[in-house]
């Protein structure tokens, strides 16, 4: 089975008990890589019954075939697990040389389960693996633990690790790599700390097996120079992700205010040309020809990377309009190791609490001392901290008197920094993101200002989905970086190619739909039988964009309206074969060879 290893690692922290198992090549037939990988395990080996932070829960690994190889962005790996924030499947997307050592490696994901006795890190050399004391680690942030794991195991260890928050079991901690990179919003990092592992260490010397050698470095070659070529690669190497602020701001749907708002009066000071003026370098994931990561300096001039939505969600959604000050957030969240956008969202919720009296705590808009404060308490779950680190969901439950209308999450995750008053279709994707509301699935937005924005059109739902195939689909299980393609235009049909380079075999890009369609219907399915139930609530919105209209910008009075928001679920769930109630039907299940799916719904439902 040329392009894959064929082989994965489980590692057992209670039984201290090291595996290097082959699996079925059904599963990579089926399901290709990373999430597909991750949703399968999950369904297979973590049941309704076990609780996210248990040691039965259990956290993967996964890379795809086109991992760690020589091709356009390819340092990417899936962490996924039962989610602490949701309840449900979770996953995130690390740029980190983790990737590409696992698969040196020889493995294609690492399943960790059980929960060491004491605080630990796992260090993994080729097919060599040792779990170490972190005690010494272990109440430290990510920038000094990673500096201290990378003077011991040397530059070229791909490193894996979690914060504070992580240690502290904040529902949204995140895993981080490589001083800049975090994956994982679902509370990946929570997971890991839960397991009493603060770091995965893996070197990994041998050679990925690929089909075609010598085709793999022409296409690969005459990939990267397309990339180079494309006419917004200059501007895209300036600013990275930031190009995005200007662009939300003039399409009004930069998150301002907890969402009420979709324009800031300062977006201009929070801009990717704001950035270009304290930017002192850039760097990015392995094997990338396109870094992104803006380096810059914060407001005590230490350095740190910035990426759109940290801005606009630590930047704008709680009224700061000082890039340095918003810098300065942004380090202390990958140091404490925590979700930048689920913070902005949990903060602006909090403010919205004390302007309306529901908490004794008085906070207010760009108050950045507070802020600062409250962020270092969030990690540690100290004072108010402790009932801000729950996320909106839970805390709206707790604080009550309809505070759930501006707690703006979807099925518990915390909703990404693009605001929908005007945008029925971008709603609709976040309604239907497989993990809750993420943008990483659907981004349709940039499709939909220009196509009749205010419009509830079945062709809306039909893009959307095939944005789900594609981002949340192909992008996830090959594993690469989907940015050459959305911010370049790097066409799909490269990724056949390197495929038939690595693999042998022709995928073409429906293929890899359907196997895009079967991962969703497994990770829906997955939902249901964690939950018991399921009805369309779930994939609604919260109530600010149905009820309160913007009062400001170009986009003055706009707010969705319900009954043709409740029209397009309903095409979205025709289109994808599930019913009126967003269950997957038996037919749907079988045709997509899920049908040992059907029994174990049917008991759940
Ligand atoms: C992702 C989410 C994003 S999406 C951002 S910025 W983005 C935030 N980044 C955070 C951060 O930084 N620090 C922190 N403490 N919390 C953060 N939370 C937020 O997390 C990231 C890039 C980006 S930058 C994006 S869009 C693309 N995402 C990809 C994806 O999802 N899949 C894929 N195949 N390719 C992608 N390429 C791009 O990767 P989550 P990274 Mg991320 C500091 O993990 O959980 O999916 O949340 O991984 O290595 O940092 O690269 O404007
Ligand atoms: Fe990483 Fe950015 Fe390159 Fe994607 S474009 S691989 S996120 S550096």
């Amino acid at each position: 089975m040329l392009g894959w290893n064929g082989k994965f690692l489980r590692i057992d922290l209670t039984k201290n008990k090291i595996s290097i198992d082959k699996y079925e090549p059904d599963l990579a037939k089926l399901f290709l890589g990373g999430r597909g990988f991750a949703a399968k395990i999950l369904w297979d080996e973590v049941k309704q019954d076990v609780k996210p932070f248990s040691p039965e829960n259990k956290l993967i690994f996964a890379t795809g075939p086109l991992t760690g190889l020589p091709i356009p962005s390819s340092g990417k790996i899936i962490v996924a697990s039962k989610s602490p924030l949701t309840g449900g499947y979770g996953d995130g997307n690390l740029g980190s040389m983790l990737a590409v050592n696992l698969r040196r490696a020889g493995f294609d994901f690492l399943i960790i389960e059980g929960k060491f006795k004491k605080s630990c890190y796992v260090n993994i050399i080729d097919n060599k693996v040792e779990i170490k004391s972190a005690q010494d680690l272990w109440g430290l942030g990510t920038f000094e633990t990673e500096n201290f794991l990378n003077k011991r195991h040397g530059k070229n260890s791909g490193i894996a690790l979690i914060g504070q928050a992580g240690e502290n079991l904040v529902p949204y901690s995140t895993i981080l790599s490589q001083r800049g990179r975090s994956g994982g919003r679902t509370g990946m990092g929570a997971v890991m700390g839960s397991k009493n592992l603060k770091a995965i260490v893996i070197e990994g010397k041998g050679e990925i097996p690929i089909s075609n050698k010598n085709f793999l470095e022409k296409v690969s070659k005459e990939a990267y120079a397309d990339i180079r070529s494309k006419p917004e690669y200059d501007l895209w190497m300036r600013q990275g992700t930031m190009i995005t602020v200007d662009w939300s701001q003039e399409n009004c749907v930069l998150p301002s205010y907890n969402f009420k708002e979709g324009v800031f009066e300062h977006a201009n000071e929070i801009n990717g040309e704001s950035m270009e003026r304290i930017k002192e370098t850039q760097k990015g994931c392995p094997f990338c020809n396109m870094i992104c990561g803006n380096v810059v300096k914060d407001s005590q001039d230490e350095l740190v990377e910035l990426d759109y939505e940290n801005v606009a969600m630590l930047g704008s959604n709680i009224g700061i309009g000082d890039l340095k000050q918003i810098s300065f957030l942004n380090r202390m969240a990958d140091d404490l190791g925590i979700d930048t956008i689920s913070t902005g969202n949990s903060i602006g919720f909090t403010i919205e609490c004390s302007q309306n009296g529901l908490i004794d705590e008085k906070i207010d808009w760009g108050e950045f001392e507070k802020i600062q404060e409250l962020l270092e308490k969030i990690a540690h779950k100290d004072g108010l901290g402790n009932l801000v680190s729950q996320g909106t969901k839970l805390m709206s439950q707790k604080i009550g008197k309809n505070s759930q209308n501006w707690a703006m999450n979807i099925k518990g995750l915390e909703i990404s920094a693009y605001d929908c008053h005007s945008t029925p279709g971008m709603a609709l994707a976040y309604g239907t993101s497989p993990i809750g509301a993420h943008h990483k699935d659907a981004w349709i937005i940039s499709w939909e200002v220009n196509a009749g924005r205010e419009k509830y059109t079945p062709n809306k739902v039909e893009k959307l989905i095939e944005m789900q195939r594609i981002r949340g689909g192909i992008f996830e299980t090959l594993v690469t970086c989907r940015l050459p393609w959305v911010e370049l235009g790097f066409e799909l049909n490269w990724y056949e190619k390197f495929l038939k380079a690595v693999t042998g075999f022709d995928y073409k890009i429906d293929d890899l739909y359907t196997i895009a369609d079967r991962i969703y219907t497994l990770i829906r399915s997955y939902w249901i039988r964690e939950f018991g139930f399921w009805n369309r609530e779930m994939d609604i919105p919260p109530s600010r964009w149905f009820n309160e209209e913007t009062s400001i910008g170009p986009f003055k009075g706009a707010k969705l309206n319900k009954t043709s928001y409740d029209i397009m679920l309903d095409w979205y769930y025709e289109e994808r074969g599930w019913t009126k109630n967003g269950i997957p039907k038996d037919s749907t299940l079988n045709n997509l060879g899920l049908n040992f799916v059907s029994k174990e719904l049917k008991r759940s439902s």
